[in-house]
């Protein structure tokens, strides 16, 4: 007979998913408040129940609940009309096969997701990644914080995240293709202008958002704004390439004039990532006075005392898809290290984590603090782990969580959204005056929910709260769905 406790694990699913599949039950406390609140307890425990299973979605959901206590414990009427069980909720997952033909003509079957989570506030929005580690826990964990984030860009946008495990690095051209047509085949019945409408994320930029426009466009016969960061030819925004790191420049130097009188200039900052991301935000830090020391990849990291050339990481990255690797190759000053979290043991002042998620756990954290790091902004989605969070708040850290300072790229979505339905397309300044102005009022709105809720200064728990409030309150309107 099986072993008692393997038996157990049948006979008792709940405390099969307390002690061995949610980490965030066992760890508390994390975050500064604890999960005490009565309802915010009942919520989170079911998500673990149905859920226990998604490690990265309940990490994102545990934060936002915690930190939402004192919004739970003033307004009754949350509670009153089932608002948090059914933010926790997706209003729709879809799952499907996606099958392509490889160049050696052998077929290869992929997994596609889009998850609809919640429509309160406008259409779904938000982007497709397309990386061997997607699965359904991930791409919900990432459409949850999209609710938020989509709230804070003052925009009105509801939230969703999709892709697949579909690995592009080694792909041809004509095997990226195949599989996006394969990919948006079915897609296209579930998304469309007023519905959903995806963009890009990890290993989905502008070659395969081209790739699945026309295929969406092929297949209904129609020619709507259906996809954000089009080409320019076709609908795009200016300004969207670079919206999302020149957004976490924007708020990072926001918050340090509100919260510390203080700026870029003469900062020593660390990057991780060398995507779509870290390459914008590497580009404005610099503009904005600061010297970027370090990018990554997730093989390794260069590091450069002289200042990371932009214009390199864009050759090697955006031309010839190549390794980061390369750079130190090619630029005398720099250093290649293996491993990509090596990064967070350089010495700097400004963190900005713009790879993946988790990359900076609790030890990383550390390093930062020890090396005289003060402030770290995530460009990433949930780039920190909950007790890196812990770190950065007990050593007083400026913290600008993700769902706030990375809200730029979605933010110029939206404005990509505004264009295609006026049928004109506004300069590239116009663009970038908006970005700066949302990503200012961000930073405003997160204080004052902050002050407003006894968590005063707490970017994290403004973010959290004012991105909640304006969805809930269009919940609560709307009625029981
Ligand atoms: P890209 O695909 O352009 O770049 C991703 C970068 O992160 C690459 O350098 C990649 O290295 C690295 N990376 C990816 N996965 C891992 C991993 N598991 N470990 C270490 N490094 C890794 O993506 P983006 O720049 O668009 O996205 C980066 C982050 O920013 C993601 O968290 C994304 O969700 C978030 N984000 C993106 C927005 C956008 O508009 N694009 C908007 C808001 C947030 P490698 O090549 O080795 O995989
Ligand atoms: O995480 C994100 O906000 C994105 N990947 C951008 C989403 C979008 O719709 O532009």
């Amino acid at each position: 007979s099986a072993p008692r406790h393997i038996l157990s694990n049948f006979l008792s699913p709940l405390d099969t998913v307390h002690t061995i599949k949610s980490p965030y039950l066992i760890t508390q406390p994390l975050g500064r408040i604890m999960l005490t609140d009565e309802y915010v307890k009942r919520v989170y425990d079911q998500v673990v129940a149905r859920d226990g299973d998604q490690p990265e979605f309940l990490q994102a959901v545990y934060e936002v609940l915690d930190t939402l206590q004192p919004v739970i414990a003033k307004h009754p009427e949350y509670e009153k009309n089932g608002v948090l069980e059914r933010l926790v909720e997706p209003e729709r997952v879809v799952k499907f096969r996606v099958a392509w033909v490889d160049d050696e003509g052998k077929v290869q079957v992929n997994r596609g997701y889009r998850v609809q989570f919640n429509s309160a506030i406008g259409p779904y929005k938000g982007g497709l990644r397309f990386h061997p580690t997607v699965n359904e826990g991930v791409i919900k964990f990432l459409g949850f914080e999209q609710i938020l984030k989509n709230s804070l860009t003052t925009l009105p946008m509801g939230g969703g995240k999709g892709g697949s495990d579909f690995n592009p690095k080694g792909k041809s051209d004509a095997e990226v293709m195949r599989f996006c047509q394969a990919f948006m085949t079915e897609l296209c019945r579930h998304i469309g202008q007023f519905t959903d409408v995806p963009a890009g994320d990890i290993n989905v930029g502008g070659r395969e958002i081209g790739y699945l426009f026309g295929q969406y466009k092929r297949i209904r016969d129609e020619y709507s704004g259906v996809l954000t960061g089009k080409g320019l030819e076709f609908g795009g925004s200016l300004a969207r390439t670079e919206a999302t790191g020149y957004g976490v420049c924007y708020y990072t130097a926001e918050a340090l004039r509100v919260l510390r009188n203080d700026s870029f200039k003469g900062k020593t900052v660390v990057i991780s990532g060398s995507g779509n991301v870290a390459i914008y935000a590497a580009q404005k830090a610099e503009e904005l006075g600061a010297k970027v020391v370090t990018v990554s990849d997730s093989n390794g990291y260069v590091y450069d005392p002289n200042g990371i050339d932009v214009a390199v990481v864009k050759q090697i990255k955006e031309v010839e898809r190549g390794r980061i690797k390369e750079y130190a190759e090619r630029v005398p000053s720099a250093e290649y290290h293996e491993g990509c979290s090596g990064v967070w043991t350089v010495k700097c002042d400004i963190a900005l984590p713009c790879a993946t998620q988790n990359e900076i756990n609790e030890e990383s954290a550390k390093a930062l603090v020890a090396n005289g790091c003060k402030v770290v902004c995530e460009g990433a989605n949930m780039p920190s782990t909950p007790e890196a969070i812990e770190v950065y708040k007990n050593a007083g850290l400026l913290y600008g969580p993700a769902k706030a300072a990375n809200a730029g790229g979605v933010a110029v979505s939206g404005l990509e959204m505004s264009q295609n339905s006026y049928r004109l397309s506004w300069t590239f300044e116009e663009v970038d005056a908006k970005l700066k102005s949302i990503m200012e009022s961000i930073v405003a709105n997160s204080l004052a929910a902050s002050k407003e809720y006894g968590e005063e200064g707490d970017l994290m728990a403004g973010a959290n709260i004012a991105g909640f409030v304006k969805v809930a309150n269009a919940m609560v309107a709307q009625g029981v769905l």
